[in-house]
């Protein structure tokens, strides 16, 4: 405890030291001066002109991690500090006359988003100060990572909205270990590209300290040139005038690296990225996070046990939930501080942080909160023209700059728009501005309200299509902007009757996905495989969606009401009824329905009538996943249903493997095969059933496990082989 006092004063005080703040007008004048004199001389020497790059570096202290290890949602610093910091040195580098400034040695991405804020703020402030602005980053590790956790494309995507001049990787990993990443970011990146690597690592017993002398560098930067990565090129640490001059040299007439054109996409990111491009699936944003949506959440937050409540995120990843919604919008709550909060604890939890936030409120100081402290590229949710076009646009030009997307939702100054017509006209209107205004249309998340229907009122009968039709013409008529919607609003008046629910939800995202909508804010527990809704509720759950009949929404409460009263006897029936059914029907009913209860008796059962485990594989396990493929392309089964199909069919496997292993031994090997999923993957299901496969076809499996670099692949084939 007292030790982690300390260390956090200690901090403290770099941040709040009051001497070298005083300095960052005069260094920095200073040295823009003094590399524009060496620039003037060089070039009265030889005539070829040279530009200046204003530096500006990482800062000592970082906004994204605690360097407390006891008290991860510590931060010895935060955005508002850095951005401040950063400003004093940009205006002074152009005060200067610098000719470029130079965003470099990024370790954290969020510092680089300060630095970048500052600057583009400036920029916005005085127009003619405006240079071209370069973004380097530094990866720390052989994964590829940035101290701060990024990967490579993740870190990208937070920062591609200020269209960088050039962006690079310089420091850490010497040329060779950094190549794989350059060759990534330059597929990437749609601007020019530069690299300079350290000599090589330290080595105390080389003249320079470093372990590359100049011909190396020089080698090493002409193979890059050679293979088109290369638009900037130099050296970082451990290299001298003459690396610099052996380097120049190399690459002396070389074609430049030409930029591939990049598709517009929504690309988010957290420690790892997510883009939504046209052949994605829709993508499920977990709701559960949210004070308002949850009695649970909310009552953990107000005890102020954060960490149960961080196990709630964890479990929406686990099942499917490709981004987080969180919500902190209740009176009781201080929702700025809440936001920041959990947003910096649940930063220290890996598998959960690398999905995207969306950050969830009304209140505009509780979307900054969020925005301040995510390294990744976030969604705001949300903005809208309820308080007019100024405001809206005002914030819009604030989200852009932090680099996040934003939801908006279908409201206007005369209040929310309920009917198509006035969905598409609030829709029209505010992508025009939007647009019109710099905002990147992929950018744009439209939300035309999904309101609670059959709540016995005539007027919201309608809402469902009228939503799923205004889905269809925004798609058809605003280029690149994605539609969502918070799915659970449908269903609030059959609220206690999860069966009713469900059924609403499946039959809506059915539709709502055929017109067109992107993403949809759901309970990833809680959907229900549409090919699977009982026909009799699921006509009236459609007649009430579209809004076939007027009467449809009675038909439902009626419904509903019959239900309820039998649900508990007949759900224990339905459970008996399927247990009964002949043995295939029974692994293909866990399989697609992901009930893991059964699946280990029913597969060794199998295994005994049939004999050999790979006949189970390829009769029964293997046939009930193609049906499951089948529904998944059909849109008849998401993701998180998809998983949970994955794990029973992983169940399913680990019960056989030992009997595989069993036959395998003692035959002669048909040959040897290395499994691995590789960098960024770490779902091993699909590997482990090839595993499986082959090893009862004879071969000899050696499996690397999951997130496998590259490099380490090609070792182990080549000393097995
Ligand atoms: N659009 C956008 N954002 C949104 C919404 C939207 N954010 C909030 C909300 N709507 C989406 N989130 C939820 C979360 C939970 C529920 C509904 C919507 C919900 N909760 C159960 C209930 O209230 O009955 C709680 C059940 C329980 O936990 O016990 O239905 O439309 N942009």
């Amino acid at each position: 405890e007292k030790g982690s006092h300390k260390n956090q004063q200690y901090f403290q005080e770099v941040v709040d030291s009051p001497e070298l703040k005083a300095l960052v007008r005069e260094l920095n004048l200073a040295a823009a001066a003094l590399a524009r004199q060496a620039c003037d001389e060089a070039e009265a020497a030889d005539g070829k002109p040279r530009l200046v790059a204003g530096s500006i570096g990482p800062m000592p202290v970082t906004c994204s991690l605690s360097p407390d290890v006891n008290d991860p949602g510590f931060r010895a610093v935060n955005f508002r500090q850095l951005r401040q910091a950063y400003r004093d040195q940009a205006l002074a580098l152009l005060e200067g006359g610098v000719d470029m400034l130079l965003v470099e040695t990024i370790f954290d991405t969020l510092n680089a988003k300060a630095a970048l804020f500052a600057i583009e703020e400036i920029f916005e402030e005085q127009p003619e100060s405006s240079v071209p602005v370069m973004v380097s980053v530094t990866l720390t590790d052989k994964a590829g990572r940035t101290l701060s956790g990024q990967t490579i494309e993740a870190f990208w995507n937070s920062i591609r909205h200020v269209r960088p001049f050039s962006v690079g990787i310089n420091c850490a990993l010497g040329p060779d270990l950094m190549r794989p990443f350059a060759e990534e970011l330059s597929g990437l990146a749609d601007c020019h590209m530069s690299i300079y690597a350290n000599a090589g690592l330290p080595n105390p017993l080389s003249p320079t300290g470093y372990d590359l002398l100049p011909a190396d560098m020089a080698r090493f930067m002409k193979e890059y040139a050679d293979q088109g990565l290369l638009n900037i090129v130099g050296g970082c640490c451990g290299t001298t005038p003459e690396h610099i001059g052996a380097i120049a040299a190399a690459v002396e007439g070389m074609p430049p690296r030409v930029p591939a054109p990049q598709t517009p996409a929504l690309r988010l990111s957290g420690y790892e990225a997510y883009n939504h491009t046209r052949e994605k699936n829709t993508l499920f944003v977990g709701e559960r996070c949210n004070v308002a949506g949850s009695p649970k959440f909310a009552r953990l937050i107000r005890e102020g046990n954060y960490e149960e409540a961080v196990s709630i995120a964890r479990q929406q990843v686990e099942n499917g939930a490709l981004v987080l919604d969180f919500c902190f919008d209740d009176g009781l709550i201080d929702g700025p501080q809440a936001m920041r909060h959990f947003l910096n604890l649940m930063a220290s939890e890996p598998e959960i942080a690398r999905v995207p936030v969306m950050i969830d409120s009304s209140k505009w100081e509780v979307l900054q909160a969020g925005l301040e402290v995510t390294q990744g590229k976030s969604v705001v949710n949300s903005i809208s023209l309820k308080e007019g076009e100024a405001e809206f646009l005002r914030r819009a030009a604030e989200i852009h700059r932090f680099g996040a997307s934003a939801v908006v939702m279908l409201f206007d100054e005369r209040g929310q728009a309920d009917t198509f017509e006035r969905k598409a006209e609030v829709a029209e209107r505010a992508y025009k501005l939007l647009t019109d205004n710099g905002f990147p249309p992929e950018d744009i998340i439209f939300d035309p309200n999904v309101l609670a229907v059959a709540t016995g009122i005539a007027e919201h009968d309608g809402y469902a299509k009228a939503f799923i039709d205004a889905t269809r013409w925004i798609k058809e008529h605003l280029p690149h902007a994605k539609v969502s919607g918070g799915v659970s609003n449908l269903s609030f008046a059959f609220r206690g009757n999860n069966t009713v629910r469900e059924a609403m939800h499946s039959a809506f995202l059915y539709h709502a996905i055929r017109a067109g909508m992107d993403m949809g804010i759901v309970n990833p527990q809680l959907l229900q495989v549409y090919s699977d809704i009982e026909p009799a509720l699921l006509e009236r759950v459609e007649d009430v969606v579209l809004c076939r009949r007027a009467d449809a929404a009675e038909r439902l409460i009626d419904y509903a009401q019959h239900l309820r009263t039998d649900t508990a006897a007949e759900g224990a029936a339905h459970e008996e009824a399927w247990r009964t059914r002949p043995l295939p029907e029974r692994i293909e009913y866990a399989l697609l329905r992901g009930v893991t209860d059964h699946i280990e008796t029913d597969t060794l059962e199998a295994y005994r009538e049939l004999g050999d485990p790979m006949q189970v594989i390829d009769r029964l396990l293997m046939r009930a996943m193609a049906r499951v493929g089948e529904l998944f392309g059909q849109g008849k089964m998401f993701l998180p249903q998809v998983v949970k199909s994955a794990r029973v069919m992983k169940r399913a496997v680990g019960v056989l493997t030992p009997y595989i292993e069993q036959n395998a031994a003692g035959r002669k090997s048909a040959g040897k095969v290395i499994v691995a999923t590789v960098k960024g993957d770490v779902h091993d299901i699909g590997k482990n059933i090839v595993a499986v496969v082959m090893a009862c076809n004879g071969y000899e499996i050696r499996d690397l496990g999951v997130m496998v670099e590259a490099q380490r692949i090609v070792d182990e084939a080549a000393a097995w082989g």
